[in-house]
C-alpha cells in the first residue's frame, strides 16, 4: 500500500501556537477517539496521559489530510506509542478496543451525564456516582443534595444550554448585546471571542469582550448590562464576577481557566424567528425562546489585546502559547499580560500582532487557532 505524506515539507511545530488549525478536520475519526481518551484520564486526574492525548489530537487537527497508515505519522511531533496504537487500532478495525471500553464503562458514562450540566464539575459528579446514583432523576430525588444557583438553572435549562447555538443565533445575539452596552456606554467596544471568533459553526455558549476607549470607564457596565436584560425579561440567570485584577501582579506561570477581569456568566432567553424550539419537549412548544449561555468579560482597554487573545482560545493553542513562551523565550503570558523574565519587564501590547511580534512568533489568524 502506497501512503501519501500528509503534505507539508517542513517539519510540524510540537507547538499549536506554530501551526495553523482551521476548523476543518480531516481526522475526526482519530480525534474523536482521543477525545473520549482525554475525558477518562481527565475523571481519572491522570494529568499526564490527558496532556498526551490532547497534545497528539491538536497535532492531528492541524494536518491537510488524513492519515491512511502508521508511515504517515513519521516525523510528526506529540504522537508517542500509546497513540499509535489506538490509532492502528482504528485504522485496522475501524475502532479502538480501548475506547469502545471507555464509552461503555458505567463510572465515566455516568460523570459524562452528570458533568455535562451546566455548574456540575468533576467533583461534585464524583460525589453524586458514588452515591451510586446513574440518572438526573436518582440526583434530584435525593433531598439531602443541595443544588447551588447555577446547577438549579444548569437542570431547569438543560434540553436548551445543550443544544447550544449556531452561527446566526450567534448574530442575533451579538446584536442584542451591543444594542444593550450601547445604551449604557455608547462608545463601548463590544468584540465576539471564543470559538465563533475562530470561525465555528457551532458553540455551547457565546462569549463577548467588553471594553470602552476610555481607560477605567468599564468599570460597573458589566453591572448595568445585567440590569438592563432583566429590564428586557431577557435574563434567565446570570454570576456576576468582580474584578479581582492587579495592575502590578506578575503573569501566573501556570495554566489557569479563569482570569481576574470582571466577568460574568449568564443564561439568556433567544427569543427570534430563527430559533428552532426543540418541540419533543412539553413547555417547548408555547414557548418562542430558548436559553443560551453567555460570557461576558471586562478588562480595561489596556489589557485588551491580552484578554482577547486568551478569550479567543482554543484552550490548547492558550495552553501552547503559554507553554512556548516560558520555554523557548522565558517569557510569563497570561490573559493580562507577558513578562520578560530575562529583561525583567512586562511588554505592553494594543493588538493581538503586537503580542506575536513579542514572542517572536507569526501572527496566526484567530480561524487558524482551532488546534
Ligand atoms: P469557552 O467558551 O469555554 O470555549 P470555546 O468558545 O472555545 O468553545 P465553545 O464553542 O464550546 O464555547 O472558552 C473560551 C475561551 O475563554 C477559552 O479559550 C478559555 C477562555 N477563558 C478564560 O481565558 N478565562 C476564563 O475565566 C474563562 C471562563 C474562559
Ligand atoms: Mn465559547
Ligand atoms: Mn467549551
Ligand atoms: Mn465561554
Amino acid at each position: 500500500e502506497v501512503c501519501v505524506e500528509p503534505s507539508s515539507p517542513q517539519r510540524l511545530s510540537q507547538y499549536a501556537c506554530q501551526r495553523r488549525t482551521t476548523t476543518i478536520n480531516h481526522n475526526k475519526i482519530f480525534t474523536d477517539a482521543f477525545e473520549v481518551l482525554i475525558e477518562h484520564a481527565e475523571f481519572n486526574e491522570n494529568e499526564g496521559r490527558c496532556l498526551a492525548f490532547m497534545r497528539a489530537t491538536s497535532v492531528l487537527k492541524s494536518l491537510s489530510g488524513a492519515v491512511r497508515c502508521l508511515w504517515d505519522l513519521e516525523g510528526l511531533p506529540c504522537l508517542g506509542d500509546q497513540t499509535k496504537a489506538v490509532m492502528e487500532d482504528i485504522l485496522e478495525c475501524g475502532k479502538s478496543s480501548k475506547v469502545q471500553e471507555i464509552l461503555s464503562d458505567d463510572k465515566y458514562q455516568a460523570l459524562k451525564l452528570f458533568t455535562s450540566v451546566f455548574g456540575v464539575g468533576r467533583k461534585t459528579a464524583e460525589k453524586w456516582y458514588r452515591k451510586g446514583y446513574r440518572t438526573f432523576e436518582e440526583v434530584l430525588a435525593d433531598s439531602s443534595i443541595s443544588l447551588n444557583k447555577m446547577q438549579k438553572a444548569g437542570f431547569l435549562y438543560y434540553n436548551d444550554i445543550l443544544k447550544g447555538l449556531n452561527r446566526a443565533e450567534a448574530d442575533v445575539l451579538s446584536q442584542i448585546i451591543e444594542k444593550t452596552v450601547h445604551t449604557i456606554v455608547p462608545d463601548a467596544i463590544v468584540t465576539l471571542t471564543g470559538g465563533f471568533r475562530r470561525g465555528k459553526e457551532y458553540g455551547h455558549d457565546v462569549d463577548f469582550i467588553l471594553t470602552t476607549p476610555e481607560q477605567g470607564k468599564q468599570e460597573g457596565l458589566l453591572g448595568c448590562v445585567i440590569n438592563k436584560l432583566r429590564y428586557q425579561g431577557i435574563l434567565l440567570y446570570h454570576d456576576h464576577q468582580q474584578s479581582t485584577f492587579d495592575f502590578k501582579k506578575l503573569p501566573s506561570w501556570k495554566f489557569e481557566a479563569m482570569d481576574h477581569y470582571e466577568k460574568c456568566f449568564l443564561v439568556l432567553k433567544l427569543k427570534s424567528d430563527l430559533v428552532e424550539v426543540d418541540t419533543r419537549r412539553d413547555d417547548a412548544a408555547e414557548r418562542d425562546w430558548r436559553a443560551v449561555r453567555v460570557d461576558l468579560v471586562a478588562p480595561p482597554i489596556s489589557h485588551f489585546a491580552f484578554a482577547l487573545l486568551g478569550w479567543t482560545g482554543s484552550r490548547q493553542f492558550e495552553r501552547d502559547l503559554r507553554r512556548f513562551a516560558r520555554h523557548e523565550r522565558k517569557m510569563l503570558l497570561d490573559n493580562h499580560a507577558l513578562y520578560d523574565k530575562t529583561k525583567k519587564v512586562c511588554l505592553s501590547a494594543k493588538t493581538e500582532e503586537e503580542i506575536f511580534a513579542h514572542l517572536g512568533l507569526e501572527y496566526i489568524a484567530p480561524w487558524e487557532r482551532n488546534a
